[in-house]
């Protein structure tokens, strides 16, 4: 049975193998998070419900081959048998000193949060609950979910009390997908717990696997708090620089020069407009704060506005197609148009909510023979098509060019020969500022971008 460590202990403990930690929930934030605390000695059981997964882990193997640096860890972590993983959840959690939660929390189609695998999560860690241990949230859930949900579960499971007989603490990944191994090393955690003593050892835990020093704040909702607002900091400053763009491609204005001269001002953060915003993360987060604004009488307008802006992006670009199109002499029935990058952010292999899904959803409805090549996804089904194994296919005979990812590949387009692939007179539509439109005018194609001159 765990008992309750010293903090000042908990280094050397650590190096020692003599901590046990488990992780519920081996995706792209739980797999690292297992990893890096093998790798400081930790002994980690991860539990998963996927079999694949748990098999792949205790096999040293790693699917996130978009997360550098990770499988290495991951292999690592197997060999030393640091790292195991397994689907039984109630031998993993009863033995172990720390129990970390790193399950997803989408939206349902209503837009409010589905907290249900916490909530299962929370449910089966009660009930192997030991006196002593301490349960960690890096789940991003609304603030006071934490002291509100997950800790009334804990304490009905197990007939123990928060603070009194275990931890309950909050501390929120804010690793960046593409990056996550980076951003362990390099980013302070927010930490906030039930009672100073249980925030004292997760600290100490943290920052001794990580070797960052952590965030201490007063509780768990503020922890959370903190982690939504960084989040929705970038939402609404995405929305309003897609508002830029809507306007100043009515008044004739390149969004994409307005802001690189505002970001000689040393107070402008840029942010940039596109075919719209992706991702398990700012899509969703906004609602777990609305949900609970709306709880306490108070409906946060910019965010949910920020929301609805930031949604409109792929209706408005599929407008920009169409445009480009006509001035091609053509309409989007009947043509081919080659998406390039459905990812929903660049260099990440990962569709989750990308706003490419409903583009291409859209330009079916219409008519449109829709291909797409991105090289995360070469040669695989997605969205009901087969993606091309090279750009140079997907663009063959296309009547417009869409850029839906910023991947690297696409950085350097050589537009000339792209001139030549296609069937002129073509249109190309930049949904994430990648190309010149001079450039990609002067070969003969008709231009459309989000936020820039007509
Ligand atoms: N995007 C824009 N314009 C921009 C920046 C991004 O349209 O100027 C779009 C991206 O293309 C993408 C979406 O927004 O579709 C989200 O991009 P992102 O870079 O925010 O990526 P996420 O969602 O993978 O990661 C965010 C990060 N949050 C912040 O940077 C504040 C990451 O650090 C968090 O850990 C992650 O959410 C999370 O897990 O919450």
């Amino acid at each position: 049975m765990p008992s309750h460590l010293a903090a000042k202990a908990i280094p050397s403990l650590l190096r020692h193998g003599k901590i046990r930690i488990a992780v519920i929930g081996l995706g792209r934030i739980g797999l690292p998070t297992a990893a890096v605390f093998a790798r400081a000695g930790g002994m980690v059981t991860g539990v998963d419900v996927k079999k694949d997964v748990v098999d792949d882990t205790n096999a040293g193997r790693c699917r996130l081959s978009d997360e550098p640096g990770l499988a290495d860890l991951v292999r690592e972590g197997a060999r030393t048998r640091n790292l195991v993983a397994t689907m039984d959840a109630p031998q993993a959690l009863s033995k172990a000193n720390f129990a970390i939660i790193c399950v997803p929390t989408p939206v349902y189609e209503t837009k409010t949060p589905d907290y249900s695998a916490v909530q299962k999560a929370s449910h089966t860690l009660g009930k192997s609950l030991g006196r002593g241990s301490v349960v960690i949230v890096e789940s991003t859930v609304g603030p006071g979910v934490v002291e509100g949900m997950v800790g009334p579960i804990l304490e009905g499971e197990s007939g123990m009390k928060v603070g009194r007989d275990f931890g309950l603490v909050a501390c929120p990944e804010r690793s960046d997908p593409g990056n996550i191994m980076q951003n362990m090393k390099s980013l302070p955690r927010i930490i906030g717990g039930v009672g100073s003593s249980w925030t004292d050892v997760t600290v100490a835990l943290y920052e001794a696997a990580l070797g960052v020093k952590a965030i201490r704040v007063s509780d768990p909702k503020t922890a959370n708090a903190a982690k939504l607002t960084e989040n929705l900091f970038r939402d609404v400053n995405i929305a309003l620089a897609n508002e830029f763009a809507l306007l100043f491609e009515e008044l004739g204005v390149d969004t994409v020069e307005v802001i690189g001269a505002c970001s000689s001002k040393y107070n402008f953060l840029a942010h940039y407009p596109g075919i719209g915003v992706g991702g398990p993360c700012l899509p969703a987060n906004s609602y777990y704060l609305i949900s609970e604004g709306i709880k306490a009488g108070n409906i946060p307008y910019l965010i949910r506005m920020a929301r609805e802006i930031n949604d409109r992006m792929p209706d408005h670009t599929v407008e920009l197609i169409e445009e480009a199109l006509n001035e091609a002499g053509k309409t989007v029935g009947g043509s081919k148009i080659a998406i390039l990058g459905v990812a929903y952010k660049p260099n990440i292999k990962d569709v989750q909510l990308t706003p490419v899904e409903r583009v291409i959803g859209k330009l079916k409805e219409m008519g449109a023979r829709v291909e797409f090549y991105d090289p995360m996804f070469k040669g695989e089904e997605l969205f009901g098509l087969k993606g091309k194994s090279t750009l140079e296919a997907a663009a063959k005979e296309a009547d417009c060019l869409v850029i839906g990812t910023a991947h690297d590949e696409f950085k350097h387009l050589d537009i000339e020969e792209l001139s030549r692939l296609v069937r002129m007179r073509a249109a190309l539509v930049d949904g994430r500022n990648l190309v010149s439109p001079a450039e990609v005018r002067k070969v003969g194609f008709a231009f459309r971008g989000v936020g820039r001159r007509p």
